[in-house]
């Protein structure tokens, strides 16, 4: 491991301090924040007015924190139905930021942002970056992509404002990707963590050893990705690779971060207040419970967002984190409640066929998972690329390797699955966000 930058003590970005805010501080601000935002939306967003109407509330029944579980949540399909602005909160002429998610289905998501919120977003992009170690005098290689989506200029925006030196290069042309990263001495890169595992590849083609480079720092997310998966990357570029959260409806990346003990990832609670709760009944959960992350924006301007069902599942974690930070952590996000599918009535993630890929030696991180039904049942089928000396070796190190990776899915989700081991660069890279099942079922029935 090369040398680590500490975060703490002594040192951190002075924009770090509301990290260290004692709790009883924290939560008096979160309650005045909260009242502002719930009073901004009801003063200036219809749908938000009319659900309050419709329980009989208005801003003055919130005198608490205890009173957010009365409030309406948002869903990703209201953002969808108020296409373009319905949503928004400030008179365009204060708009002067949009987003929007790339969307699977129909139109996509539009977010805005004024200049305010832009400081916001820039000042807790400001503090992801001190969490991982970063300073001024880094050289941040951003690839995360420019555009419509949040992280490019999200990131783009945090590093400047930290002091470091950004390079704009933004996804894709991993040649270009990896001579910069050499000739620019770049210290920490942005990007998906899949994204960088196709990096490294190539640059093992092109020869350039990364461990050898000064890149010390890689700011991985925007999917997601198992502790395994961090254990390889890891290994591979000796570098220390950091799990950051985040999403457009919220403010983009920006919204938790993982510190120095990479032990979960702290939320920026002044800024963007969290609930757990059972995705199910929609019940707020007990501290430590597993269940779906829903988020307010406590400070945003052109587009407050109240209680945002994320479907995002994880738990908060109650003990108090070694590196001094008040702010909250949550468990890293392994899978969605929605990007979970049924084979033959048993629940999946593909962040669970990962890791158990991924405890097998010889099996690489590059995998893809494919649904098909076959005279009414469903078969799963997982090809993973393998190194190439098993293709190279004899046949029976194949056949010990496919038995293995295949006891290990079953022994994991508890079905049987057709394993097919394929030669590394068989499956297709992404410069952006892992593509992992291919779902054929509808098509075959
Ligand atoms: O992915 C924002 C972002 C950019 C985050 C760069 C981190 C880095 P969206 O495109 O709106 O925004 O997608 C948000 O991506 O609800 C999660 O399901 C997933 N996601 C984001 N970060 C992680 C992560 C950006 N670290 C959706 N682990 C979220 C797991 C993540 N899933």
């Amino acid at each position: 491991m090369k040398e680590q930058w500490n975060d703490r003590p002594g040192g951190f970005h002075p924009a770090s301090a509301p990290d260290y805010l004692p709790k009883a501080q924290l939560e008096d601000l979160q309650l005045r924040r909260f009242i502002s935002v719930v009073e901004r939306a009801y003063a200036n967003v219809e749908m938000f007015r009319k659900r309050m109407e419709e329980r009989s509330m208005t801003p003055s029944d919130f005198q608490s924190l205890d009173d957010v579980k009365k409030l309406p949540f948002t869903l990703k399909s209201d953002l969808r139905d108020a296409y373009p602005f319905g949503l928004f909160a400030s008179p365009m002429s204060e708009v002067v930021r949009l987003h929007a998610s790339s969307g699977t289905t129909g139109k996509p998501t539009v977010v805005a942002y004024t200049k305010e919120d832009i400081e916001v977003w820039t000042s807790v992009m400001v503090r992801t970056f001190a969490a991982c170690g970063l300073h001024r005098g880094d050289i941040i290689q951003n690839a995360y992509g420019y555009g419509l989506f949040t992280g490019g200029l999200g990131a783009h925006y945090g590093g400047e404002g930290l002091g470091a030196t950004v390079i704009p290069i933004s996804g894709g042309n991993t040649d270009r990707q990896i001579m910069i990263m050499k000739d620019f001495s770049v210290t920490a890169i942005c990007c998906t963590p899949s994204y960088f595992l196709h990096l490294l590849e190539r640059a093992s083609e092109m020869d350039v050893d990364i461990p050898r480079l000064p890149l010390r720092v890689g700011v991985f997310g925007a999917e997601p990705w198992s502790e395994s998966m961090r254990d390889r990357i890891e290994a591979l570029s000796s570098i220390k690779a950091f799990d950051i959260y985040g999403l457009s409806e919220i403010i983009g990346p920006g919204v938790g971060i993982e510190c120095q003990n990479q032990h979960g990832l702290h939320i920026f609670e002044d800024h963007f207040y969290p609930e757990i709760i059972d995705p199910e009944s929609g019940e707020v959960l007990p501290e430590g419970e597993e269940g779906e992350l829903v988020l307010t924006t406590l400070s945003k301007k052109a587009m407050p967002v109240i209680r945002y069902r994320t479907r995002d599942i994880t738990c908060l974690i109650p003990e108090p984190c070694p590196c001094g930070r008040i702010i909250r952590r949550m468990k890293r996000i392994g899978r969605r409640s929605d990007d979970m599918f049924i084979i033959r009535g048993v629940n999946v993630f593909p962040s669970q066929v990962e890791t158990a890929l991924l405890s097998v030696e010889g099996a690489l991180p590059h995998y893809m998972i494919i649904l098909e039904r076959e005279k009414g049942l469903d078969v799963m089928t997982v090809e993973v690329e393998v190194t190439s000396e098993f293709f190279s070796d004899k046949v029976r190190a194949i056949e010990d390797l496919h038995k293995q990776l295949s006891h290990a899915i079953e022994n994991t989700l508890g079905i049987r699955v057709n394993v097919r081991l394929v030669e590394p660069h068989t499956i297709q890279r992404s410069e952006g966000k892992a593509k992992r099942v291919i779902d054929k079922r509808e098509v075959n029935l």
